[in-house]
């Protein structure tokens, strides 16, 4: 039983880009994590809840409850939860320097590292240009991005009825495109300049779904990534150093834990 996953815990988790209330949304795998990993402060780093979509169409099945209800709980039971919202969950912004069922919500904030360095928490849209400059571009890449998750969520259904493992086809896809591959370069310039200009070691941010933990511009440059597709989150150790969790590669590991469904394990009887 040496695969069965202990319990950890971290002085500080950081999760964003949770997609709250879409289909795409990996609500079981991440209630997976949130069982096996606990920790002092947890940052809510933006685009947990989807507003944008939850006004066109309702959409909210228990399982993205029991996230909600999770993290409410480990706010009880002692730690520290900080929100700072996101494009899609721009509603909050109107609720920045207040505090909700124990949830401090910010536009953004510093996080002082075990070994007293400082990282700029942010979600990072106010730096996307797309997002800044023309909001219906940035809408109708919502709808293609949708459109190609839909596509994954079935791609992947049938992958695990053929035992296959969880793959991801924008993910992918986001990596071959080498405009994709620009404009995450792009994004993470921007965003360690930004740590620059503030005078702080780095910065945590998520928005671009695509977790990274680098110092090629100059800063710290660390996102957290998505629990659409990849299911990333970042950790720090009670020393101070970071660690990206890529969840879904674990929960491959551990049939059992991949939501009760077991799937190598299944494909194999
Ligand atoms: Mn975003």
């Amino acid at each position: 039983m040496s695969s069965e996953p202990t319990q950890r815990h971290f002085r500080a988790i950081f999760l964003s880009d949770i997609h709250l209330g879409t289909r795409g949304c990996q609500a079981d795998m991440l209630l997976d994590f949130l069982k096996y990993h606990d920790a002092e402060t947890i940052y809510l780093v933006g685009d947990i809840v989807d507003g944008w979509r939850l006004r066109r169409m309702w959409y909210w099945p228990q399982s993205h409850n029991d996230v909600v209800q999770k993290l409410m709980r480990k706010g009880r039971k002692g730690a520290r939860i900080v929100y700072t919202p996101g494009n899609h969950d721009e509603f909050l912004r109107d609720f920045l320097g207040t505090h909700f069922g124990g949830i401090e919500v910010m536009e953004e904030t510093i996080h002082e590292t075990a070994d007293g360095r400082r990282y700029l928490v942010i979600h990072g849209d106010r730096f996307d240009v797309v997002v800044r400059h023309a909001r219906w571009l940035a809408f109708l890449g919502d709808w293609a991005y949708v459109t190609a998750l839909n596509l994954n969520t079935g791609l992947n259904i049938m992958r695990r009825r053929l035992g296959l493992t969880y793959w991801s086809l924008s993910a992918w896809a986001k990596l071959k495109v080498k405009n994709a591959v620009n404009f995450i370069g792009k994004f993470e310039e921007t965003l360690a300049g930004e740590a620059e200009r503030q005078g702080v070691d780095g910065v945590i941010c998520g928005h671009i779904h695509h977790a990274a933990d680098h110092t090629e511009f100059g800063t710290h440059y660390i996102n957290t990534g998505d629990w659409v597709e990849s299911c990333t989150a970042v950790a720090e150790h009670h020393d101070g150093t970071f660690e990206i969790i890529r969840w879904a590669e674990r929960a491959e590991q551990v049939p059992a834990l991949a939501t009760g469904e077991p799937r190598r394990a299944q494909a194999a009887a």
